[in-house]
């Protein structure tokens, strides 16, 4: 465990989303602008509920800033419900009259296994929390991390590769310069292109028209993201204990994304059905530095960074509420009813893409903060500059 601890609160359709930080040095220049930018990007893409009409996500900056530097305090973020609105007769912190009971469990969804797990009858309570409206905690916390990150010249960006049967090239083997032309394409298409935040035009197009054919056959469908950070050093991470391992809190930040069932670091599943000799990659030394041609470990070696890319790639389910409900069965009567019907998105992986490079840019943040030490910024910058010049020397 490293010295970062990020909580957050919130039900979906109660007032707030909110966030603690603790752990961030004195110092990090932290916009207003550059978090609510990551918010808006959680908000685009194509296949989600018209929930997204109504909120405009903006943070509020309760605690842990001044003057757009930060104070080495804990921070405290709050992004506002604007649905909050029509649901305050049934979620009022302390009048709510209005119970709008969920009993009929969705397959896929907390809801059965939360009530369970509650003795409920009604799994309002547990959904609310199990939402992923809540996902918007850890993309501001996110975006703090990245300022840090992007302050000692570590760069994130996220894709979508895969949407039902369509896919997309990965990043793997890319150098620096194309994933960052990489990432404006990407960034384009989920802007002002197709909603799918897929840099390849042609998968795009075809990931959109997946995603309106599920919409029209009141389904829902799932796909995979991809998260790129570069510009790190090698050596983040632990090689010798295994809740320290950088592969193993990438995952375990990715994994608990809500509806991310899949992880895998570099070429993942498939180095299991290759030989050793087309898994890893070649050692080079030329001109002073060690090179490897190509990146199928995903920029991570026995639990540490190894200076190459790193690249997680995780697999969303389809969303569990069904415009076309699968069986369940009544939590008071026990009678078989279709699930619940909701308001739904029938795609979020473009939103997930960003969630999860949120995650994974809080666990470099830490990781690297792990190796520098440092109350301060300044502190942080001049412990690794010291320690990209052992590297150079080496
Ligand atoms: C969600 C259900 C939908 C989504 C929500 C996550 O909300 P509602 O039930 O209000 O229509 O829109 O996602 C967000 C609100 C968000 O900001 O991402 C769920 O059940 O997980």
């Amino acid at each position: 465990m490293g010295r970062l601890r990020l909580r957050t609160a919130g039900e979906s359709h109660g007032p707030a989303v909110c966030a603690i930080l603790d752990g961030m040095p004195h110092g990090v220049r932290v916009d207003k602008q550059a978090i609510d930018a990551d918010l808006r990007r959680r908000q685009q893409g194509y296949g989600r509920s018209g929930r997204m009409q109504i909120e405009h996500d903006e943070v509020e900056v309760l605690a842990g800033l001044r003057d757009g530097r930060t104070l080495g305090t804990p921070l405290a973020l709050v992004v506002r419900n604007r649905d909050h609105s029509a649901w305050s007769a049934s979620m009022d912190p302390f009048h709510a009259p209005e119970a709008r009971p969920l009993t009929r469990p969705r397959p896929g969804h907390a809801d059965l296994a939360g009530a369970l797990k509650l003795g409920l009858h009604d799994a309002r309570d547990v959904l609310e929390r199990s939402s992923a409206r809540s996902t918007v905690a850890r993309v501001a916390a996110g975006a703090v991390a990245r300022a840090l990150l992007r302050a000692c010249g570590v760069e994130v960006m996220s894709h979508v590769v895969r949407i039902g049967p369509v896919t997309a090239p990965s990043a793997l083997g890319l150098r620096p310069e194309e994933i960052a032309a990489l990432r404006i394409r990407a960034e384009e298409d989920a802007e002002c292109g197709s909603g799918m935040r897929c840099a390849d035009p042609r998968a795009a197009a075809a990931m959109r028209a997946a995603v309106m054919e599920a919409q029209q056959q009141g389904d829902s469908i799932g796909g995979v993201v991809e998260v790129v950070a570069w510009g790190l050093p090698p050596g983040l991470g632990r090689h010798d204990e295994w809740d320290g391992r950088l592969d193993g809190r990438l995952a375990q930040a990715a994994m608990s994304v809500q509806a991310i069932k899949a992880v895998e670091i570099g070429l993942g599943l498939e180095s299991a059905s290759r030989p050793g000799s087309a898994v890893h990659d070649p050692i080079l030394y030329q001109q002073g530095r060690f090179l490897r041609p190509s990146n199928n470990a995903g920029g991570i070696e026995g639990g540490l960074s190894n200076g190459e890319p790193i690249i997680i790639r995780a697999a969303m389910k389809p969303i569990p509420t069904l415009a076309r409900p699968l069986a369940s069965v009544d939590l008071v009567t026990k009678e078989p009813f279709p699930a619940q019907k909701e308001r739904t998105d029938s795609c979020a992986v473009p939103a997930a893409a960003v969630v999860v490079e949120a995650a994974a840019a809080w666990v470099l943040c830490d990781a690297l903060l792990d190796k520098t030490g440092g109350d301060t910024l300044n502190e942080v910058l001049a412990a690794l500059a010291r320690y990209w010049d052992g590297l150079r020397r080496f």
